[in-house]
């Protein structure tokens, strides 16, 4: 059988080894131009661009048609969302999903709301093409991978909430404490897919300190830690290093968010995805 993982691309990758898979683009627009959330967007440009720009700005999720063409030849596909309550995009997928078997009898699909976005993403999409490497049957592997998915974690801070309060996906007297130069605010995705911020922090020091409490209450042990971040390495090595010095087992990548999660991000942004000993 041909199996196949789909994701949005808010998973901020486009391969994963050994294994067909397909990031389908969101977009980040503006009323004069269109930015498509693919391997060829130039990441500092779309910044640069929305930075200078003064008036609304916006995202929109895959349609039916670009999940249709993503899910075509397969025959067992694993589709990964961003969280349904923040996005359209486990809805299209679903309205896809509905269309593709019904010229495709045979075919499986199940689609993963990741109820997270980012580094959660990826580590789910990664656990699914180890997975599916296997002889592990297709319904075996999406509940392991549904079980994987519960025992791992997103947490981020952020330097600005304006892109997420201009779009209605935050509280806008939430987003305004934000807005404070230096501080950064701490959220986790709540199981519901939703934000939740926890920590206010003033400082990097306080920042990376609240970080590693989260992860200590998360259960986290020294599994896999992916941090990504909008145009900030340095920040990035830092929390890294901490998390180093804690749990020197800790298995850590760092690497740069794409279109939809910068846009949301903003310049300074870390999202941290882990794995976790406790069920969330
Ligand atoms: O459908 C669309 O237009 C996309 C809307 C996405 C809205 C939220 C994106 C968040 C990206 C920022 C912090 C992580 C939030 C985690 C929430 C559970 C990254």
């Amino acid at each position: 059988m041909k199996r196949k993982i789909v994701a949005d691309s808010s998973c901020d990758i486009f391969e994963v080894t050994d294994i067909p898979f397909q990031s389908v683009p969101l977009t980040i627009s503006t009323d004069e131009r269109s930015f498509v959330d693919d391997e060829k967007l130039d990441i500092n440009e779309m910044l640069d661009y929305l930075q200078k720009y003064n008036g609304r700005s916006f995202t929109a999720c895959p349609s039916v048609e670009a999940w249709l063409s993503a899910f075509a030849g397969a025959e067992e596909i694993f589709v990964v969302t961003i969280t349904s309550n923040l996005s359209g995009a486990f809805n299209s997928a679903n309205t896809a999903a509905q269309l593709y078997k019904e010229s495709n009898p045979d075919c499986k699909i199940h689609i993963f709301d990741t109820y997270s976005t980012g580094p959660e993403m990826r580590m789910l999409i990664e656990k699914l093409a180890e997975l599916a490497q296997t002889d592990k049957s297709f319904e075996k592997i999406c509940q392991e991978a549904g079980k994987y998915l519960k025992f791992t974690r997103l947490f981020f801070a952020l330097e600005s909430f304006r892109n997420l309060a201009n779009n209605g996906r935050i509280n806008k007297t939430v987003a305004k404490l934000a807005g404070v130069l230096g501080i950064r605010i701490v959220a986790t995705a709540s199981r519901e897919g939703t934000i939740e911020i926890t920590d206010k922090c003033r400082g990097e020091r306080n920042t990376v300190r609240a970080f590693l409490s989260h992860l200590k209450e998360a259960g986290f042990t020294g599994g896999k830690v992916y941090i990504a971040h909008c145009k900030n390495n340095p920040f990035a090595e830092t929390v890294s290093n901490a998390i180093k010095g804690l749990y020197p087992k800790a298995k850590i990548k760092i690497y740069e968010l794409r279109g939809l999660c910068s846009f949301y991000a903003e310049k300074g942004g870390l999202l941290l995805g882990c794995e976790c000993n406790k069920a969330y």
